[in-house]
Formats: C-alpha cells, sequence, structure tokens
C-alpha cells in the first residue's frame, strides 16, 4: 500500500494560497481542475474506470459485477475552504485510493462494484452553497438556481461548469447515481478536538449538527469619508460591527448553538468611503432544527432593530440549511464491528461539520470515519494529521469496505 501521506504528498503544492496560507481550491478552478486530473491518473493507476457524472461529481469504479447498481461508494471531496488546510476533504480521498490498494493486497473479491467518489463545492467557497454537488445529486436543491449562482467575479455557476465541460442544462438529480449508492461511507479529518480528549486515532460518526448559511446586507448612505459629519451618517458598516456582536451573545445564550460570522464585504470598499452597503454571512448551526431557526429569528430581529437606529436597512437571504443528521444504525454497527479487528474500542464521535455524507443520507445509508487531528484546528493551515495516523485511517476504511464488499 502506498501510505497516505505519500498520496498527499503529490498533491502538496496544488492550490496554495501564498496571500493567506494553506490551501484555496474553489471548484472549478486551475487548482481544482489540477486536482481532478491528479485523482484520475491514480485511479487509472489503480485500474479504476473513471467517470465525471452530469453534475460533475467524479466515480473511479472497481467494476467487481455486471451492474453498478447498490455498489458501495466511498469518497470525500477536494475543493477547499478559502486558505484550509491540507486534510479537510483530500484525506477521504486518499485514504479511499489507498483502502483499495490494500483491499488488492489482501486479495479481496468483491461481490459488488465499488466506487471512489469526488464531491464538487463541498465547501460552498465559490458559489456559497455547501455540498452543492451531492445537493444536486440528490435533487435537494433547484438546478436553475445553481445555474444562477454567482461567484465573487460575477460568474455564474453554467459558466463554470461549461468552462470545465459539464453541460449545465444537464445539472440536477441524477436517478441513475442514486441507484448506484448502495452504502456510502466517507473518511474525514476530525475537526475538532474529539479523538485528542479520547485518545484514539479512529472514530466511528454518530451524527452530523444541522447546519445552514445565510447573507444579511445592510444598506445604509454611501458618503464621503472627509465631508460628512458624525451626525450626518447611515453608516452600515457601524450597523455591521453591532450585529457581529449580537450574533456572538446571542448564540453564547442558546445552549449548544454556533454562530459565525467569517465573511464581511463592504461595498465599494473604498478606505475614505463610507460603504453604501455591508454584505456579512451567517453561519448558524444547532443539533435542534427548531432552535436553530428560532435563533436565527432573533438574530434577524436584533440586526433589523440595529439598522434601522443607523438608519439603515437590513435584509436577510437563505443560501443553504441542512437538518440534523444521524448515521444510518446498521451501517454504523457494521462499521464499529469491522474496526473491532484492528482499533477495539473505536469510539463514535458527533461532528460539528458538514459533509456530502449528511447530504446522501437523504438517498442511501452513509456513515462516517473520522481521524484523529492532533491540533483539533480545521480550516486553517494549523490542520494536521500524523503519518501513522493517516495510515491507521486507511487500513480502517479497508477493513469496514471489506466487510462491506
Ligand atoms: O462547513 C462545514 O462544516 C464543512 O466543512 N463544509
Ligand atoms: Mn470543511
Ligand atoms: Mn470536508
Amino acid at each position: 500500500m502506498q501510505t497516505v501521506s505519500s498520496v498527499l504528498d503529490a498533491i502538496s503544492d496544488i492550490g496554495r494560497d501564498t496571500a493567506r496560507g494553506g490551501y484555496s481550491r474553489g471548484v472549478h478552478t486551475p487548482a481544482e481542475r489540477s486536482l481532478r486530473e491528479w485523482f484520475a491518473a491514480e485511479a487509472h493507476a489503480r485500474g479504476l474506470a473513471v467517470e465525471t457524472d452530469r453534475n460533475g461529481i467524479l466515480w473511479a469504479w472497481w467494476d467487481a459485477t455486471a451492474s453498478r447498481d447498490g455498489a458501495l461508494v466511498t469518497g470525500s471531496h477536494l475543493d477547499s475552504v478559502p486558505g484550509g488546510g491540507a486534510y479537510d476533504g483530500p484525506l477521504g480521498v486518499a485514504s479511499a485510493l489507498a483502502a483499495v490498494d490494500l483491499l488488492r493486497e489482501r486479495g479481496v473479491t468483491p461481490q459488488r462494484s465499488l466506487a471512489v467518489t469526488v464531491f464538487p463545492e463541498e465547501e460552498g467557497s465559490r458559489f456559497g452553497v455547501s455540498c452543492l454537488g451531492s445537493r444536486l445529486l440528490t435533487g435537494s436543491i433547484d438546478p436553475d438556481a445553481v445555474r444562477a449562482l454567482t461567484d465573487d467575479d460575477g460568474t455564474t455557476f453554467a459558466e463554470a461548469s461549461a468552462r470545465a465541460g459539464i453541460d449545465p442544462a444537464h445539472l440536477g438529480r441524477d436517478e441513475e447515481a442514486v441507484r448506484r449508492i448502495g452504502d456510502f461511507v466517507e473518511l474525514h479529518v476530525e475537526q475538532g478536538r474529539g479523538l485528542i480528549d479520547l485518545d484514539s486515532a479512529i472514530a466511528v460518526g454518530s451524527t452530523m449538527l444541522g447546519h445552514g448559511r445565510w447573507r444579511l446586507s445592510i444598506s445604509g448612505q454611501g458618503n464621503h469619508a472627509g465631508t460628512t459629519l458624525m451626525a450626518d451618517r447611515a453608516d452600515p458598516m457601524i450597523a455591521a460591527a453591532q450585529v457581529v456582536l449580537a450574533v456572538r451573545k446571542l448564540a453564547s445564550e442558546q445552549d449548544g448553538a454556533r454562530a459565525t460570522v467569517g465573511r464581511l464585504t463592504p461595498v465599494p470598499g473604498g478606505t475614505n468611503v463610507i460603504a453604501s452597503r455591508v454584505d456579512l454571512w451567517l453561519d448558524v448551526r444547532h443539533e435542534d432544527d427548531a432552535v436553530k431557526a428560532a435563533l436565527l429569528e432573533r438574530i434577524h430581529g436584533q440586526a433589523q432593530r440595529i439598522s434601522a437606529f443607523e438608519g439603515c436597512r437590513a435584509t436577510l437571504t437563505e443560501e443553504s440549511t441542512s437538518g440534523t443528521v444521524h448515521f444510518d444504525g446498521a451501517l454504523r454497527r457494521t462499521l464499529g464491528n469491522s474496526l473491532a479487528r484492528s482499533f477495539p474500542g473505536a469510539p463514535t464521535l458527533p461532528t460539528g461539520a458538514g459533509h456530502d455524507a449528511g447530504i446522501l443520507a437523504a438517498v442511501a445509508p452513509t456513515a462516517m470515519l473520522f481521524v484523529r487531528n492532533p491540533t483539533g484546528i480545521s480550516h486553517s493551515p494549523e490542520e494536521f494529521v500524523e503519518r501513522e495516523d493517516a495510515d491507521a485511517g486507511a487500513v480502517a476504511l479497508a477493513d469496514v469496505l471489506e466487510d462491506l464488499l
């Protein structure tokens, strides 16, 4: 078996972000295109048949039976957040390739086909909607709305898809792909401290926290920084600053909630210009969907009051939302039994992060494996996985796949 780290080493220079640190690998950018080419070459080298489906999802097939329906599917994503780490996504893809090597070395003869998959735009960093590829596949998002999504430069997802050789007219629910997914297992770097605190290299996922993203646009009066008296201003930046603090306060007052403003864009964004508008994005998460909705309402109400007081107006637009997912019980037990061989006592762990496995749970049994991240930090260049833990992850995934094949 090629070590997972050596598989990852091959892409360690693709998409480096020298300004932010880490990696910026947006969907249908040159960096992501290089990563797709790398994946196809690695899959071909393993005798896997590579296809790109109507939604731009990559499938590398070990065709063990005449039909691909009801196959065992594993994989993850290769795109990143801006300035992201090296493992969020790629670890799952590299571990799946290494697990294929192990299955071959063990002489496993699958009783059903196996596919290694790469889902595009899992982070939603370029077009704003997380898990865009898996949402399209399952039909849980309107293809017309997706085609119209734009990036910061105004490029639509339809244009970016067409340039990547994917016909935007065909985006949407893919019945053939849904039929092919018998079970889906995703290995992913852990993005918190759970496995550090549990002192375990591997865990089985139990639940995925419900989350959503909203854009809050606060409009005021753009004006000159030097000629506009302080008392004469309707400055959306002042409102936005108060909203950011209100988000933290309201989320801190709600048990189990997490809310973040990680992105804020003044328009036009000049040093000597009072902004005419400020766009900020909310990321709100809670295990109870009703509690999440109520918290969002409180944030929206506070944003409107603050904006009105500052002579501004606030409008909220939902960009994506997902309910809390409980991974398939039977599949989870199978994973637990498979891990007992090499990882006795492997714990189960909830994840606060979103994953394609959570979206695919709507159409097939899905489960996740997590691999220890000794920094407990993710969506940052500090995200890390020790070489031996990365290889342990591939062994764990191979054990699971062997029992499911
Ligand atoms: O945002 C998330 O939780 C995931 O990393 N897309
Ligand atoms: Mn992520
Ligand atoms: Mn991820």
